[in-house]
This record gives structure tokens, sequence and C-alpha cells, in this order.
């Protein structure tokens, strides 16, 4: 094969390489161990089959590592015989650009290095996510082989070369693999311009619809100036913070209310534009906040799928619907309405490829602000961005009116997360451990008035390729539908992450329009007794509501 310059170096495992809910990831000083990299990189080869030859997609977020990684996975994908990598330019996609390029290219799948959300810089979270060839995150079968390997390697293969240069369309080599260096952004355009109608989003922004978008210094910018600005015809100074930073200028690049507090700060001012958004670190989350109206990301979720043929490429109508079990229900009234099926699964955008694939489900989305369609197989925070513009556009409403329009019509969810971050490991997984084992006690009994309807540990059974996840939260449902789930998060890289979803459904257009936090108190506080939080984690309180 053409790596006449490839060697071989001999290695030593890491223990620590188990892909999470979302690839590996860890702090960039765990990356920078000599050879860490390296090893997850062949490991992954070393899982796969039938990619000598093959072209393979690479690119990440822009954040700091971003650009030494690149090169040393250019340079150990040319030893194994990969035939040809296209990369970003300046090695940036962002993870629904990098899903929608392995698509268009049909390459043997991708690597996107991102630590999503997560903080960056020098000491900061870096991460490393395998994509298939329907450009979606790897399937657990897969993220478990790769692990394994990492438990066994001895020696990884690598060409010496010099650097590419990333910065640079156009192409070059490595050894004798292709290398492509690639616009980021065109392609990803033009598929967003076969989903929505972009005349009638560019007129809304003609006749003074107002509008802000935060790329939180992360990926998203350039997409975002492109598309809003340039494209549409947005306002120039539209888009904020649209210069990617490897550190993402010290924040957390994670769209929720606590990181992206300025942007509901400015909806609920008088000064509010028409819609705020943002997007997260890799650009696959969303933010969607109306003038005096914040979109909990379940119900935006439920508002999409319930205008979907308002949109071009959804015109034909949806086949079903898919959620993440600790999202709201909020979409399951949608699908009923609809008369199509809605799938439950476990948290992660894995778990909805075997759907798409097989036409199961059109629309799927988390509650973690993450919403997709099946023109990808990740979840894609600007497409949301945009569906809510061209369905704006075509009201003519405000995101405030539709979201209460939705609510008469479907009944309200009302939801909050909580999260206890960076507890101690071992009391995390004590307090899952403990109430995991009075889940069947707890059926018929009357907690804080309510009753007990089911306590489960959530499994699900993939319906395409027969396969089972097990352990994928406890979840206490009551009698009148409400609902606490609790988890422990899969993406976090310091302790353990304790998520607990609240949940209650308001049929009574009357009751609808209650704080949420007063809407959810007597829940919220079960939440904290059912579990006993503060005995397993020393905390009164969590530290991020959302
Ligand atoms: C979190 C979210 C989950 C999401 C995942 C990756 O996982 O809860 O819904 O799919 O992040 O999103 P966890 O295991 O920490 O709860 V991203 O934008 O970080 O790639
Ligand atoms: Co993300």
């Amino acid at each position: 094969m053409g790596n006449s310059q490839a060697t071989t170096i001999a290695t030593t495992p890491f223990a620590d390489q188990r892909p999470g809910t979302s690839g590996l990831r860890k702090k960039v000083e765990v990356f920078q161990q000599r050879h860490y990299l390296e090893n997850f990189i062949q490991s992954i080869f070393d899982s796969l089959e039938g990619y000598q030859g093959a072209t393979l997609v690479v690119g990440g977020d822009g954040r700091y590592y971003n650009r030494e990684a690149i090169q040393k996975i250019l340079k150990i994908a040319a030893a194994n015989g990969v035939g040809r990598i296209v990369i970003g330019q300046s090695g940036i996609l962002s993870t629904p650009a990098a899903s929608a390029l392995i698509r268009g290219l049909t390459a043997f799948g991708g690597i996107v290095l991102s630590a999503s959300h997560n903080p960056g810089g020098p000491h900061g979270d870096f991460g490393v996510k395998y994509d298939v060839a329907n450009g979606g995150p790897a399937p657990e079968k897969v993220t478990d082989a790769i692990y394994a390997r990492t438990r066994e390697i001895t020696s990884f293969r690598i060409v010496e070369a010099p650097d590419v240069d990333i910065d640079r369309l156009g192409e070059t080599r490595v050894g004798d693999m292709r290398v492509d260096v690639v616009d980021s952004v065109g392609n990803y355009k033009a598929l967003m311009q076969t989903l929505f109608d972009f005349d009638r989003i560019r007129d809304a922004f003609r006749s003074g619809f107002t509008f802000t978008f935060d790329a939180m210094s992360a990926v998203t910018g350039p997409y975002a100036r492109a598309l809003f600005e340039e494209e549409l015809g947005a306002r120039p100074g539209s888009v904020i913070n649209a210069t990617p930073l490897p550190d993402f200028g010290g924040h957390h690049p994670d769209p929720n209310l606590v990181h992206a507090r300025h942007l509901y700060d400015l909806a609920m001012s008088d000064a509010a534009p028409d819609l705020c958004a943002a997007s997260d670190g890799d650009g696959d989350r969303n933010l969607i906040i109306g003038r005096g109206r914040f979109v909990t990301p379940s119900d935006s979720l439920a508002i999409l799928a319930a205008n979907a043929t308002i949109a071009p490429g959804y015109r034909k109508g949806i086949a079903g619907l898919a959620r993440s079990m600790p999202t709201s229900g909020a979409a399951d009234r949608v699908a009923e309405r609809l008369g199509v099926p809605l799938y439950e699964t476990p948290t992660g955008w894995k778990y909805f490829g075997n759907l798409l694939d097989a036409g199961l489900v059109t629309i799927c989305g988390e509650e973690s602000a993450g919403a997709g369609s099946d023109h990808l197989r990740e979840k894609d925070g600007l497409w949301a961005v945009l569906f809510w513009l061209d369905i704006l556009a075509a009201r003519k409403e405000s995101v405030d009116a539709i979201v209460r329009q939705h609510w008469t019509t479907y009944g309200r969810n009302y939801y909050s997360r909580h999260d206890y971050e960076e507890v101690a490991s071992d009391g995390a997984h004590a307090l899952i451990d403990a109430l995991r084992q009075r889940l069947p006690t707890l059926k018929g009994q009357y907690l804080g008035g309510l009753e007990v309807a089911t306590a489960d540990d959530f499994a699900y059974h993939d319906p395409v390729d027969g396969s089972d996840s097990q352990h994928q939260g406890l979840r206490v449902i009551f009698a009148d539908g409400s609902r606490i789930v609790y988890r422990l998060s899969g993406t976090g890289t310091a302790g353990a992450t304790l998520r607990v979803y609240i949940e209650r459904y308001e049929p009574d257009p009357a009751r609808q329009h209650m704080a949420t936090e007063a809407a959810l108190a007597n829940l919220v506080s079960l939440s904290r007794e059912i579990a006993a939080i503060e005995r397993y984690t020393q905390r009164a309180a969590p530290s991020v509501i959302t």
C-alpha cells in the first residue's frame, strides 16, 4: 500500500479511553500525554474494516489542540492506508457540517474533533468522535470495539511527513494519501437551501424582522455570517461573537440560560429582537428565545414537528418522531395528533441513526437543546434556527404567540433539568445504585401527594438492528403523567454530573402560564428527597438549572 514512509511505533494502552455519550472527551492535558491521541486513532482504524483506499472526513470545532490533532490524524491515516482525507479549511467543521460532508461525498466515515459545549483552551476539554458512513456517530457496537482495542493496543503506525497547510484550500498529499482542504461552509449552506424557503426568510428580514444569533466564539460563526447575513439579508452585526476562538473567549460555549444569560436578558428587554438564537461549541445545539419568550428545547422540538410542513423540505409530512427518553412528552402529543409513531431512545444522537436510516422517523430531538432531521445524522443547531425563521416568516406571528397557541392545542409540558455538576463520582454512583434498588418498591406509593405509577431503569430495544441498551436512566412516573428522571452524564471530564429531569403536564389552558419554577416546585423537592441527593452528593441545590 501507499505507506512507504510509515513506521510502527511501540506504545502501551491507556485505561481510560472509553467513549461516552458522544465520543472520547478528556481534558486537553490528558490528550497531550505522549501517544494518547495516537493510541485512540490507531484503535479506531484497528476496529474498522474496509477503509483502505477510502475517503474520510476530518474536522473540528476549532478548539485548542484541534490543529495539532489534525496533523497527527493525517499522518496516522496515511500510514494505515486511507486513500483520501477531506478537511474543512483551517481544520474547522461544525458537527452537522461534517455529517453533511460525509454523506455528500459518500465517504467511509469521519473523525470529528470536539468537546461540544465543554470549555476549551489549554486547561479545557478536547474530544474525538468517530462518525460512520451515514454521517452519524458510531453506534455502540463500534465504540465498544474501539474501547476494547484501546485496552490492548501495543503499537501504532504513522508516516513521517511535513505538516499539511490546512489553511490553504486545495489538494495536497501526505505520503501517498490525498488530502483535500475544502470550504467548510459552502456544502452545508447548499443543503440548507434545499430544506427552507430562503426567499420567504429574505422577505421577512427585508420587512424589518429583527434577529440576534450568538455564535459564542465557537464554530458556527462563519456559517451563521454566510447564511444569515450574506445569504438571507439579516442586518450586519446580527451574528455576534462570530469569530471562532480556541478557548471560546474563556466561556462555556453552551447555549443555555446560564451560559447564554446575556441573550436571555436581551430577549426579555425592551430592545429585544424578534428572535434570539445561539449554538454551542461544535454547532449541533440550538437555543431559541423569542421576544419575551424562552422556548424549552422539548417544546421547540414539538413545535417544529407540528409546523414541519411549512418548510419546503418537509412539505410531504413526517414519517415519525423520536426523542431521547428524558426529553419531555410534548413531541408525543404532536405525533399522536399527526398519527405517526413516536420513538423513545436513550440519551445521545447515536440512537437516532438507525431510525433515520430506516425511514421510520423524520425529525428527532433531545431536551439538551438538540434537534435534527433525516437531512443528516447529527443534531443541527443552525438547521433548527433556520426552521424557526422559516416558520416565523410564514406564520407572521411572534414566537410567544406560536408557543402559547401550541400549548392551547396540545397542553403544556412544564419542564426543567437540574444538573449537579462535578460531584464526587463514588457518591453519584452510590445514589444511582441505591435508587435502582428501591425502584421496585416505589410503585403504588404516594410521594408528596402523588401516586407513583411506574418506576424503572430505562432500557432500549432498537427496532432496526435488534440491539439492546440497558441502564439508560432511572424513571419515576406518577399517575398524573408527571415524571422525574435521574441519570449520570456521559460527557463530563471531571468527577460525575447528576442530571435530574423534571416534568409535569398541564392540559388546562387556564393553568399554562405559571412560572416553571412554581409549576414544578413540588416535584423539585420530591426529586431531592426520593434520591437523597444531598446525602449522596453533599449538594443542597443544583449547579445549573436549564
Ligand atoms: C449530553 C446531553 C445529550 C447530548 C450529549 C452530546 O450528554 O445530555 O442529550 O446528546 O450531551 O451533545 P450527557 O451524557 O452529558 O447527558 V453535545 O452537543 O455535547 O455533542
Ligand atoms: Co454539541
